[in-house]
């Protein structure tokens, strides 16, 4: 249960009169079984390390699992903006729930519904969408993070299969996967991406340990040794590095809205406690200066949600371009690990506790700030935008 009434969740620009019924019955959904099956488990899920069990499969249950795919695959074939909302109130519970479903969704399922072949599709979304399945993610290896293009690992066409080499680090849900959308060089020096199967002969995934950030969510490698892929596992619409950057449009948008969950949680948890807590003699909430952390993060998490807002309405009609993507991310996480860190503090010595968000909430942003592009490249992108000039 959270700490404060759910009613107190802010909607300050009335946003909700511009969403539809479907959006807001879907974001009803979603925040009931975020509070009656995330919120009771994730301190002790984040602080022992430890992956929430069946949460794919729960992820499936209420339609988090590619939310916008078609149904005839086993998605909910869903608009932008519920995508949105979705991430943002899994994101209201722990960073590791949206993360494992942008997984899936965004990263998995949507480059095989986009580039796969039918055979791909029928065999893999059904799975993925209802979480029987478990997907993972390629693209950064440990030499090539930011800069993907230099990737090593690669395939080579053995006649009959391919044959590949190579490993990713720094992938979520690695451990757990069923599946994995890897992106490989072939002989042509291109990259494609190609479906991995767990039980493939040469195909590891050890678990990367001791992370202070995204407890509840499992970090592994992908390494192939060897790894024969069946030819019809190669994803076949897509060739070069827009094929995993195009996932990644998908991924970063809908972190730009998950993270205004996570802003949200550390806001209403600050506003409730400072009127609770009373310090020479008066509420802390009563002080000028508490007061002024408050307004602020308001007007931050107002400002976040028109961005992604926007975005959507931009995302619906294909008209969202990479670097609108990238200025929502980036200000969107930023904006959500500063009212993590400044919130903590109004709850004193109680903010490092684990009954309280805000510690978990912020480590956990330190990932996000981190994945799916890191803050500066995300500024990069949007200088590049700006003055037609490559500063990478
Ligand atoms: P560049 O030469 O600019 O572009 C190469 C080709 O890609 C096209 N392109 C895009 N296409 C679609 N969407 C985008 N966002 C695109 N950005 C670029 C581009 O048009 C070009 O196409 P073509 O046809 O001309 O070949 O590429 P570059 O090598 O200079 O790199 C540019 C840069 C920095 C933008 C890019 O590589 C980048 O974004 N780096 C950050 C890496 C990153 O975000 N990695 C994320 C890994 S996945 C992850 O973190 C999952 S965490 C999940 C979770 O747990 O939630
Ligand atoms: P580097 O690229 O080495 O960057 C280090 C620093 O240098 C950063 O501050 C960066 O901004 C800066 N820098 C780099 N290039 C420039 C430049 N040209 N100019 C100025 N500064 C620069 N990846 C996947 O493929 N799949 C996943 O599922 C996945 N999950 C993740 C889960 C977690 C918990 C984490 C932490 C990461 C995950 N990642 C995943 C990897 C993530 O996308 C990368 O960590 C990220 O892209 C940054 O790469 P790097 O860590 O190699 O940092």
């Amino acid at each position: 249960m959270s700490y404060y009434p759910l009613n107190t969740i802010p909607d300050y620009y009335l946003l909700d009169n511009l969403l539809t019924d479907e959006h807001k019955l879907i974001r009803q959904s979603v925040r009931d079984w975020v509070e009656s099956f995330v919120m009771p488990q994730i301190d002790e899920a984040a602080q022992q390390h430890k992956d929430i069990p069946g949460l794919m499969k729960e992820l499936g249950s209420i339609g988090a699992l590619g939310p916008y795919i078609p149904v005839e695959y086993g998605g909910a074939g869903l608009d932008q903006i519920s995508y949105g909302i979705i991430m943002q109130e899994l994101e209201r519970g722990d960073s590791a729930v949206r993360s494992a479903a942008s997984v899936q969704s965004s990263l998995v399922m949507f480059p095989i519904y986009e580039f796969g072949s039918d055979e791909q599709k029928n065999k893999y979304l059904p799975k993925l969408a209802n979480g029987e399945m478990i997907g993972a993610f390629g693209l950064t290896e440990p030499n090539h993070g930011s800069d993907p293009g230099s990737m090593e690992t690669y395939y080579k066409d053995m006649g009959d299969h391919y044959l590949l080499n190579g490993a990713k680090m720094w992938i979520t849900n690695a451990p757990l996967c069923d599946i994995a959308v890897v992106w490989a060089k072939g002989e042509d020096g291109k990259v494609r991406g190609l479906i991995v199967e767990r039980d493939f002969d040469g195909f590891t995934t050890p678990e990367t340990h001791n992370k202070w950030s995204l407890r509840a969510s499992k970090t592994g490698e992908l390494v192939f040794r060897d790894v024969k892929v069946p030819k019809e596992n190669l994803l076949p619409k897509v060739e070069g590095l827009k094929g995993p950057l195009s996932c990644l449009n998908s991924a970063r948008y809908g972190i730009s809205w998950g993270v205004i969950g996570a802003a949200i949680d550390c806001y209403c948890t600050a506003v409730q406690y400072a009127k609770e807590r009373n310090q020479f003699g008066k509420p802390i909430a009563s002080y000028q200066l508490q007061q002024k952390k408050l307004a602020e993060f308001l007007t931050e998490i107002t400002k976040a949600q028109l961005l992604s807002w926007q975005l959507g309405n931009l995302k619906n009609e294909h008209q969202a371009t990479p670097a609108q993507i990238s200025m929502a991310k980036r200000n969107n996480v930023k904006m959500a690990i500063d009212i993590a860190r400044e919130s903590r503090q109004i709850l004193g010595g109680m903010g490092i506790m684990g009954e309280f968000p805000m510690m978990r909430h912020a480590a956990n942003l330190e990932s996000v700030i981190t994945y799916e592009g890191t803050h500066d490249i995300h500024l990069l992108i949007t200088g590049l935008d700006i003055t037609g000039i490559n500063a990478f």
